[in-house]
């Protein structure tokens, strides 16, 4: 029944020698202080720094070195020994800068000053902190309300995002969107539509237990390398990997431990994945159909020969509603609708089955794959039916496991930093600050990006990120955003974002989490959320890339100094002195989830903020975990015509987001280039193309508006027919800010309708 898996594009596993070469190209690059290593010995741990990279969480018994790939390249950037100085922009400016690479933008290395934009000289500019916030606030206090908005990048710390948060409704507004709106918001809302919590459901221990691991659209060997450790333990008691994934990734198919020494020197590797399907963009839903088929079926066996039941029937009875409904939908379901939406063949379909069903305790993964289209709220109700129909959410060893990005986007929602507003205990912010908090739901993303084309929204605050370079509709935003009264960028790197400058615009250049940050009270230590809703102090210990910068909270607190009315209630001041204060805020406006937040700060593996659904409690309108009955097997939201493609935007193991660290994409074996468009033969020989070949890519989104991405070369990749891939940010160009998924808004990134001109 086994699969063998191979990857074509590369002959190396994930992890091994690769992984350390890769680490040893960024050290010589970025010429790093030697404590680079040190810092690497102190990432994840507990008294130590949590990783600037990604969410994947701490684990309580950690290893020596509790880093991966990923970790070191974004701790490296962080800690280059270049620096972006107030030269440099006297040397170039802001339209020269526009013709830089994202990879050359933040090459230039750390920003040291904080900097205005001279429109009469086209250049950044040095300038104080005073007159920075001085002139930030008197432009705020102008503008209506409304017309300005927070954005939150996953980056910062639950303290200065806290306070981000109450700046935004302090000043008048729920303009908070965050970076999850164009990542996992398909999860906080659709995953909160049917079990009624807005994060995934597991912990540490449960991957410990688990059978069986479904992963739907999510790349751990890029994306949460640490995550192959327990993967690969639990390969090794015998659980069972099965994968949809329209691209063989590497990481779900063989990892070298690089932490194991016997491992490297033996270069013994781990086999990942028992079963990889080759799923087509936005076909989980019927694949997930197909696979409910074959369970439904087997139960309906076990019932007329008077066996053991398949369903958890005990568990859907108790806990959930929708379900006959849903079952009626899977009886109805015909293999050819679903091999032909899925791509897959009903017999390897069966054989995943048949591996869910042997399993008494399964987690599902997900990410991008499943978020990022039209229909992706659907793709995530119908992994929980899968889930549920064995009772696979809320015990021991089972579970929904989205994988987050940022290192604390899932808690930055947390405490506060939402745009909506029902999410939020805005009576108890009331009590705590003697201010009307704001009713009103504030922009997403996508209303952000339509307020700016058309010229409703006058300002953008940025707590870190690339918003230019992240949404869709790259071209007119860039237009868009430069026309706006104010732009403040606080970053830590030089991004196209900045290339934009509104009429006043700032950059306030801010410390890094691993980077020590001396306060009035001493040194201070900030805490972040990982993707099992664990809480982890980390304090920062290398010496700050220049005098010159602020830490995250102080700017903010600047910032909220200038704009706000006095209020004896907002001690900007002593918050800035003394982050256990913020802290114990936090408590007091969440006391259920942040219970002796300081004491509980430096627990090993992090405190459990808890999760409801992890109990069986489901905090939905009816009380119970829903069954959803699809209306439609794929998630892609458009007509399938000749000559149309779906384009998945992907990302490579050389890059966080838009931060571009350089050019190696050794898992799918693409060197010194991101310009390729990734297509099957079959598809290109159809097409009329052949390899190395310089294409375009046009927009078929059809509302009329021009999108095209010219000079991708061509090249051969072992994909499903009619899907095709290309690198984001650059690809963003291509897609449209109306195309995105229909509850949560976050942009279809997976399936861009896309032709393709020689
Ligand atoms: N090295 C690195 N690490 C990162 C990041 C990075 O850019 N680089 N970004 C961080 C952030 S913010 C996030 S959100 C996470 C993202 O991490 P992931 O969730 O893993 O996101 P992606 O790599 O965009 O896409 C995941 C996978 O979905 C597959 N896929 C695409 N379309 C479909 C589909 O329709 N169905 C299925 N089943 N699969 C599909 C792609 O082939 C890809 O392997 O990673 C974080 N970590
Ligand atoms: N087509 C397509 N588009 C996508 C995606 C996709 O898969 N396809 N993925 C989406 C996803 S999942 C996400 S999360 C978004 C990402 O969107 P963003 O989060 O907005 O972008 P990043 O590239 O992570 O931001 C990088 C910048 O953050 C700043 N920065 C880095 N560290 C820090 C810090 O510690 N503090 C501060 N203040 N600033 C810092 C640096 O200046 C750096 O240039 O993009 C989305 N866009
Ligand atoms: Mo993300």
């Amino acid at each position: 029944m086994d699969q063998p898996v191979a990857n074509p594009e590369s002959e190396e596993p994930a992890g091994g020698w690769g992984s350390l070469k890769s680490i040893a190209r960024m050290v010589s690059e970025n010429h790093p202080p030697l404590a680079f290593l040190e810092e690497l010995g102190r990432q994840n741990k507990p008294g130590g720094v949590m990783c600037v990279s990604c969410a994947w969480p701490k684990p309580k018994n950690y290893s020596a070195f509790e880093f991966c790939e990923n970790g070191a390249k974004g701790t490296l950037w962080d800690l280059t020994g270049d620096r972006c100085t107030p030269s440099f922009f006297a040397e170039n400016s802001v339209t020269k800068l526009r013709t830089f690479s994202d990879h050359e933008l933040e090459k230039t290395g750390r920003l040291t000053h904080p900097l205005r934009y001279d429109a009469g000289t086209d250049r950044y500019v040095e300038t104080s902190w005073a007159d920075a916030f001085a002139a930030i606030g008197a432009t705020l206090k102008d503008l209506p309300r409304d017309d300005v908005v927070f954005y939150a990048s996953g980056h910062a710390g639950l303290e200065a995002s806290y306070l981000y948060a109450l700046l935004a409704r302090a000043y008048g507004n729920n303009n908070l969107p965050q970076s999850s709106n164009m990542c996992h918001e398909t999860t906080s809302v659709g995953l909160k539509k049917v079990i009624g919590s807005p994060v995934g459901t597991i912990v540490w221990e449960d991957m410990e237990k688990a059978d069986a691991f479904f992963f739907f659209g999510q790349n751990p060997g890029s994306n949460s390398p640490r995550f192959l450790h327990p993967l690969q333990e639990a390969k090794k008691r015998g659980a069972r990997i099965v994968t949809f994934n329209p691209v063989i990734e590497q990481g779900l198919v063989s990892f070298v431990n690089p932490q194991s020494p016997v491992d490297m020197l033996t270069g013994h590797e781990t086999a990942i994945s028992d079963l990889y399907l080759q799923v087509r963009a936005g076909g989980d839903i019927a694949a997930m159909m197909g696979l409910c088929k074959v369970i439904v079926e087997a139960d309906d066996r076990a019932q007329a020969q008077g066996g053991t039941r398949v369903l958890d029937t005990a568990f859907i009875e108790t806990h959930t509603t929708g379900f006959d409904d849903f079952l009626d939908s899977v009886h109805t379901a015909c293999w050819s609708d679903i091999e032909r939406e899925s791509g897959l063949k009903e017999a390897d379909l069966r054989a995943a089955a048949d591996i869910y069903i042997g399993a008494e305790r399964v987690i599902g993964v997900y990410g991008m794959g499943l978020t990022q289209h039209v229909h992706g709220a659907l793709n995530i109700a119908m992994i929980v039916n899968l889930l549920m129909l064995r009772g696979n959410i809320g015990r021991e060893g089972a579970g929904c496991c989205p994988v987050r990005g940022h290192s604390n986007v899932q808690g930055q929602r947390t405490v506060g930093i939402a745009e909506k507003a029902e999410l939020v205990p805005l009576d108890t912010l009331k009590d705590l600050f003697g201010f009307d908090p704001p009713t009103q739901d504030g922009v997403t993303i996508v209303d952000a990006v339509k307020g700016l084309i058309d010229g409703r929204i006058k300002a953008h605050i940025s707590l870190g990120g690339n918003l230019l370079r992240a949404v869709p509709d790259q071209e007119a935003m860039e237009h868009a955003w430069a026309r706006q009264d104010l732009t403040v960028m606080i970053s830590t790197k030089l991004n196209r974002s900045h290339l934009f400058p509104g009429r006043t615009a700032y950059i306030l250049p801010c410390l890094s989490r691993l980077e020590r940050d001396e306060q009035a009270g001493g040194t201070q230590s900030v805490s972040t959320e990982d993707s099992f809703s664990h809480i982890s102090g980390s304090t920062g210990k290398r010496s700050p890339a220049s005098p010159n910068l602020k830490s995250e909270l102080a700017i903010i607190a600047g910032i909220a100094k200038a704009t706000l009315p006095a209020n004896p209630k907002l001690k900007w001041d002593d918050w800035t002195g003394n982050y256990a204060l913020v802290r114990d805020l936090i408590e007091a406006t969440y006391p259920d989830q942040f219970r002796d937040y300081n004491q509980r700060l430096f627990e090993p593996g992090g405190f459990y903020r808890g999760n409801d659904a992890h109990r069986r409690v489901w905090k939905t309108p009816s009380g119970k975990a829903v069954f959803t009955t699809p209306d439609r097997l794929n998630a892609h939201g458009f007509a399938d015509m000749d000559g149309r493609y779906r384009l998945m935007t992907i990302r490579s193991n050389d890059q966080f987001n838009t931060t571009i660290y350089g050019y190696s994409d050794r898992f799918r074996g693409i060197e010194g280039t991101r310009n390729v468009v990734l297509i099957s033969w079959g598809d290109m020989v159809e097409a009329r193309l052949v390899e190395g070949q310089k294409v375009t890519l046009v927009s078929d989104f059809g509302d009329g508006r021009e999108r095209r991405l010219a000079g991708l070369e061509v090249r051969v990749h072992t994909l499903p027919r009619g899907t095709i891939a290309s690198y984001y940010p650059e690809a963003n160009v291509l897609n449209a800010i109306d195309h995105h998924d229909e509850l949560s808004k976050t942009p279809a990134s997976k399936a861009i309708p896309v032709r393709i001109e020689a």
